[in-house]
C-alpha cells in the first residue's frame, strides 16, 4: 500500500510545506500564500477502494472490504455516520421498518448486545445504533468527514477512479463504491419568492443537529408525504400554531407505537439465523418472525402486506368490522387491491370512510381524503395521530390543490387565497431519490462518457449494480435493484457482499477490469419494466417519486425492482457462480 499526495494547486498560490505530525500521526499540509493559508488536509493513503458516503452502506462496505483484506478509503458530506439517519432529524422522525429487522446481520455479537427500545426506531436510537457500528468495527479511522466528492472520473491509463473533493483534493483506487444512499438529496421546490422570506427555513431532510426551539412561534409546513406526515403531530405540540400546506392527500395508517418487550427482543435473538434466513426469502426482506414465547395470541393480529383475505369477497359490513377489529394499518393486507383497481378502489373507500370517523370538520376531513390515485401506489405512511392533529385549533390545513401558493414572502406565504403568517416554513418536500445522488457526483467513465448523458432518458444498470462504459464502478441499493422497496439493511448487506466477493474474484483471477455487457443491460431493463407493469406503482393516476414523478423534467421510468428480494438475489448469486457471465472482464 502507498502513501500518495495530490492537491489542487489553483487553490494554494503559494508555496506548500508538507510536514508530519508524530502526536496525531497525520502529514499536515500548510499552504503559505493566498486565501487559502493554513491547514488544508490531513493524511491520505491510497486504497483499493474508495468509498462515497458512511451512511449504512458505505459503513458495512468499509467492515466487509477490510475483512477481504482491501484497503478503503471513504468520503462523507456530514461530520459523522448515519447516512440518513444522521440527516433526518426532524420532530417525529421514525423508521417504517421493526427495528429488530432494521439491523445488520453480519454480526452474531452486534445482534446480541444491542437493545431496542422500541418496536419502531425513533431517528435518535437509529443514530445512536450506527454510532455504536462506528465505534466497534472501527469504522472511522477509514473516513473522512465533512467532505463532498464533486467528481468523479474512469482514468483509462492507469485504470483507476479518481475522485475529486470539494477541499479541491483527489484521490485514486482501482475501484469505486457510490453508498450515495437513496434518498439523500432533498427536493426543495423552487417557489417564486423563495428567498425572500424573513424567517427560519428549514428542510425536513437536512435539519440542523441543535435543538430547533419552535415555541410560540407560526410554523407552515409544506409537504405530506413520509416525513411531513411524521413531523405534522410533534410540530404542532412545539409550536404556537401550525399551518399545512398540503398539495398531495396522502394515504397514512396508525404506527406501531409499542415499547420493545424484553421476552420479544430475546427471542429475536435467541432465533436469529432463522431471523436472516426468513429475510433472505420474503419479497420485501422481512422476516415477518412471530415470537412465540410468553406472548398473548391476538387473534386479531395484522396479516402481512398482501396476505390477509380477498376485500372483493367480502361484504361492506365484513371489511368495516375487519378494520375496526385489526386497525386502519390492516388495510394494506386485503390481497387483491395491488392488481385489480376495482378492488383496490373498495379499499380505498374504506379508507376515506374510516378518516371521516376521526377528523371532526368534515371540510378538513374531505379535504384531507386521497381520491385521484390508490393504495399501493405510493410507499406506506405510518403515523402517530397525523389525523387527530386536525383536531387541534392551533392547526390549519390549507388545500394547495383549490388555493396554490402565488409566492413567498417576506413574511409568509401567499396562496391564491389569503396570506399566511409564519416565523419558520418547513420543507418536507422530498428527496430527488436513486439518481439524484448519483447524478450529482459528476461521474464520467471510459472515454469521458457522463452517466447523466447515459441516464438521460431514465437509469440504465445491470442488476442495479455497475454501468456499462463505468467499469469497475458498483452502485449500493441502485436504480434496477430491491432498494427502497426491501428492508433497507438487508437489501445494503446483499449488495456489498456481492461486490466485495466480485473485487476478491478480480483479484485472485488478475483480472483489472469489470463491467456489464450491453445485452445484459438490455435485458435487465426490460425485465424491470415488465415486473412493475400491471401494479398499482405505475397506473396512470400514480405519481411517486419511485417513477421520478415529484422532481421536474426527471424521466417517468419506475426505478426500483419489484420482483422480488428472493428472486432479485438468484439472478446476483448466480451471476456470481457462472464466473461473472453477463459481465465483460479484462
Ligand atoms: O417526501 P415525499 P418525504 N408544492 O416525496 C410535497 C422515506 N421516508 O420526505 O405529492 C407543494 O413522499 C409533495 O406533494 P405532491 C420514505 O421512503 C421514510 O415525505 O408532490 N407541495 C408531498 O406531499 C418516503 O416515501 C420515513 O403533490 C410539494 C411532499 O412534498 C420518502 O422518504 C420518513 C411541492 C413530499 O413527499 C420520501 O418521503 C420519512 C410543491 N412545489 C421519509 N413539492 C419513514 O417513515 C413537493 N411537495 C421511515
Amino acid at each position: 500500500m502507498s502513501i500518495i499526495w495530490t492537491w489542487s494547486l489553483k487553490r494554494c498560490p503559494g508555496p506548500i510545506f508538507v510536514e508530519y505530525h508524530f502526536k496525531f500521526r497525520q502529514l499536515l499540509r500548510y499552504c503559505t500564500g493566498g486565501r487559502y493559508a493554513g491547514l488544508t488536509k490531513k493524511m491520505a493513503e491510497k486504497p483499493d477502494v474508495l468509498i462515497v458516503g458512511a451512511g449504512f452502506a458505505g459503513m458495512y462496505a468499509i467492515h466487509r472490504f477490510r475483512s477481504l483484506g482491501l484497503s478503503v478509503h471513504a468520503f462523507e458530506a456530514g461530520t459523522d455516520v448515519g447516512g440518513t439517519w444522521y440527516w433526518n432529524r426532524y420532530p417525529g422522525a421514525r423508521c417504517d421498518v421493526p427495528s429488530l429487522e432494521y439491523s445488520f446481520g453480519f454480526s452474531e455479537e452486534l445482534e446480541q448486545e444491542w437493545i431496542w427500545p422500541e418496536v419502531f426506531s425513533a431517528q435518535p436510537d437509529i443514530l445512536e445504533y450506527a454510532n455504536h457500528v462506528a465505534e466497534r468495527f472501527d469504522l472511522r479511522r477509514d473516513i473522512t468527514f465533512n467532505t463532498v466528492v464533486t467528481e468523479i472520473s474512469w482514468q483509462e491509463d492507469n485504470h483507476q477512479w479518481r475522485l475529486t473533493t470539494d477541499q479541491g483534493d483527489t484521490f485514486e483506487a482501482p475501484f469505486c463504491v457510490m453508498a450515495t444512499g437513496c434518498l439523500s438529496v432533498p427536493n426543495k421546490p423552487d417557489l417564486p419568492g423563495a428567498d425572500t422570506f424573513k424567517g427560519r427555513v428549514l428542510h425536513t431532510g437536512l435539519w440542523p443537529k441543535e435543538e430547533v426551539d419552535l415555541t410560540g412561534l407560526r410554523v407552515g409546513i409544506i409537504g405530506t408525504g413520509s416525513s411531513g406526515v411524521q413531523a405534522v403531530p410533534e410540530l404542532a405540540r412545539l409550536a404556537g400554531h401550525l399551518t399545512v400546506f398540503q398539495r398531495t392527500p396522502v394515504y397514512t395508517v396508525p404506527a406501531n407505537r409499542k415499547r420493545m418487550n424484553e421476552t420479544v427482543q430475546n427471542e429475536f435473538k435467541d432465533n436469529y439465523r432463522q431471523v436472516r434466513e426468513l429475510q433472505q426469502n420474503n419479497l420485501r426482506g422481512i422476516s415477518n418472525f412471530r415470537p412465540m414465547r410468553n406472548v398473548e395470541v391476538n387473534r386479531n393480529s395484522v396479516a402481512p402486506r398482501g396476505e390477509g383475505p380477498m376485500i372483493k369477497e367480502m361484504t361492506p359490513e365484513e371489511q368495516h368490522r375487519y378494520i375496526k377489529e385489526r386497525g386502519l394499518e390492516s388495510i394494506y393486507s386485503f390481497g387483491d387491491i395491488y392488481f385489480d383497481l376495482e378492488a383496490n378502489e373498495i379499499a380505498n373507500e374504506l379508507f376515506r370512510d374510516t378518516i371521516r370517523t376521526i377528523v371532526r370538520s368534515p371540510t378538513v376531513a374531505e379535504k384531507l381524503l386521497p381520491k385521484d390515485y390508490g393504495l399501493g401506489c405510493k410507499r406506506p405512511v405510518l403515523d402517530r395521530d397525523f389525523y387527530e392533529t386536525f383536531n387541534r385549533d392551533d392547526v390549519e390545513l390549507v388545500d394547495l390543490r383549490a388555493t396554490p401558493i402565488e409566492t413567498i414572502t417576506e413574511q409568509g406565504i401567499q396562496t391564491t387565497e389569503r396570506h399566511y403568517e409564519l416565523d419558520v416554513l418547513i420543507y418536507a418536500t422530498g428527496f430527488d431519490a436513486m439518481t439524484g445522488a448519483l447524478l450529482k457526483s459528476n461521474i464520467s467513465g471510459r472515454d469521458g462518457f457522463k452517466l447523466a448523458e447515459k441516464w438521460q432518458y431514465g437509469p440504465v444498470t445491470y442488476l442495479g449494480l455497475q454501468m456499462r462504459g463505468f467499469p469497475n464502478l458498483f452502485t449500493v441499493t441502485g436504480p434496477g435493484s430491491p432498494s427502497v422497496l426491501c428492508n433497507m439493511l438487508v437489501a445494503i448487506e446483499q449488495h456489498v457482499n456481492w461486490i466485495g466477493d466480485c473485487i476478491d474474484y478480480l483479484r485472485k483471477t488478475g483480472t483489472r477490469v469489470i463491467e456489464p455487457l450491453e445485452a445484459s443491460e438490455e435485458r435487465w431493463i426490460v425485465h424491470v419494466n415488465e415486473v412493475a407493469e400491471g401494479t398499482m406503482y405505475t397506473v396512470p393516476s400514480c405519481n411517486s417519486w419511485y417513477l421520478g414523478a415529484n422532481i421536474e423534467g426527471k424521466p417517468r421510468i419506475f426505478m426500483p425492482y419489484v420482483g422480488g428480494f428472493p428472486r432479485y438475489r438468484f439472478q446476483c448469486e448466480q451471476e456470481a457462480a457462472s464466473g461473472y457471465e453477463g459481465f465483460a472482464l479484462g
